[in-house]
């Protein structure tokens, strides 16, 4: 399908129900499928494996990161599991210092034990990455922008070696989502996302999803998806679907809002440090600019000189900005990293990325952003 994003977003995989004329997706809530005799059926056997309403979501994704194929998860989690489930033993990760504190729990006490080695280096120094690199490298996995401390990897330039040398490159597009980026287009093998976040947009559904444009990747990958079985039910894909219509609206608001409200933290004195690309000073700001088309919604901020328990005061007196776990949805959320979402990641490893115990992330929501700097002001005033 050759349209633009906007129409994508409402159109693809999706077509007017062939039995009904239902105009939107039905919610196929069936485990399986008739047969007339054993293997003849209309290509549906079991929904662990496929399923109509997943299967429209799947087209969905694939066509809003222009890709092939899509699959989608039953989180995030069970997505990066899918990607893992491709390593032996001995195989070497060359990936990110700053990553969600899950991806960096599930490679450290799940896949390490299994003789998978990881290599963590800062994904925005291309010759970092470069340099991790060894003849058992087989993935690159990188977090653009990351979690929580929003550093930028050029995706073009690290995709680069990543074909020189043969090596499956992997790019988590969570926090980006595919209104602003598209990694396959910049030399990626995989994008993934946690689709709980941008794409399913209303703090709804917790799913996951993997885009690739190669076929033998995409079968291979759809074998440990359909052998695991860590697949979303019919509902949770109505849902997404339902939300991602009005994704390219959403994420304009979103970028919005981020601006204004990082604008209006930068020269507080309560705040110490603002992470947000969209400043002329944030190092990655020029790869910001070149491979996305805006800046996102997430700000992160070092409250000044507070301690933990200050820092938890700060957090917790919003009254529009609502204290949890999870990003990308409507609504503005507030998390404290280093006991929430990150909390699985040793003290002495976060703090060297700059993931301290002042440190607080905004997932600016699309409220009127008058009324969140409203909070913020009164939160940060206490
Ligand atoms: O939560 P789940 O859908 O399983 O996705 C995991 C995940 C993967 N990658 C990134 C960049 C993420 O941010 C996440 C989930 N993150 C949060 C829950 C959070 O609040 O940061």
């Amino acid at each position: 399908m050759n349209y633009k994003f906007a129409t994508k977003a409402i159109h693809a995989g999706q077509e007017a129900d062939p039995t009904t004329g239902a105009v939107m997706t039905p919610i196929y809530q069936t485990s399986t499928y008739q047969q007339k005799a054993p293997g003849d059926h209309k290509g549906y056997e079991y929904s662990r494996g496929t399923n109509p309403t997943r299967k429209a979501l799947e087209d969905c994704l694939a066509a809003l990161e222009k890709g092939k194929f899509g699959l989608a998860f039953s989180s995030g989690m069970a997505a990066t599991d899918c990607v893992l489930r491709l390593l032996k033993p001995g195989d070497e990760v060359v990936t990110g210092d700053d990553l969600y504190g899950g991806s960096y729990r599930i490679f450290t006490k799940v896949y390490e034990p299994l003789g998978i080695v990881f290599k963590f280096v800062n994904t925005s120094d291309v010759d970092a990455v470069t340099a991790a690199i060894t003849g058992k490298t087989k993935l690159i996995w990188v977090e653009t922008p990351t979690n929580p401390t929003l550093k930028l990897a050029d995706i073009e330039a690290i995709g680069r070696i990543a074909k020189e040398k043969g090596i499956l490159y992997a790019v988590d597009n969570t926090f980006a989502s595919p209104y602003l980026q598209n990694p396959l287009d910049l030399g990626a093998d995989i994008v993934m996302h946690s689709v709980t976040k941008y794409l399913g947009g209303h703090s709804d559904v917790v799913m996951g999803a993997l885009i690739v444009n190669d076929e033998d990747l995409y079968k291979l990958l759809w074998f440990y998806y359909n052998a695991c079985g860590g697949t979303p039910g019919p509902q949770d894909s109505f849902l997404v679907l339902r939300g991602i219509k009005t994704l390219h609206l959403r994420m304009k608001a979103h970028c919005e809002n981020g601006r204004k409200v990082a604008e209006y933290l930068k020269n507080h004195p309560k705040i110490e440090k603002i992470y947000w690309p969209g400043f002329e000073d944030h190092p990655g700001h020029e790869v910001a600019k070149k491979q996305m088309k805006d800046f996102g919604g997430m700000v992160s901020i070092v409250i000044k000189g507070a301690d933990l328990a200050e820092t938890f005061r700060v957090a917790s007196g919003f009254k529009v900005f609502t204290l949890a776990e999870s990003l990308g949805g409507v609504e503005s959320l507030i998390n404290h990293p280093a006991t929430m979402t990150h909390g699985s990641i040793p003290k002495e490893t976060r703090e060297k990325v700059g993931v301290v115990d002042n440190l607080l992330r905004l997932s600016v929501g699309i409220e009127d952003a008058d009324d969140l700097i409203a909070d913020l002001e009164q939160a940060l005033s206490r």
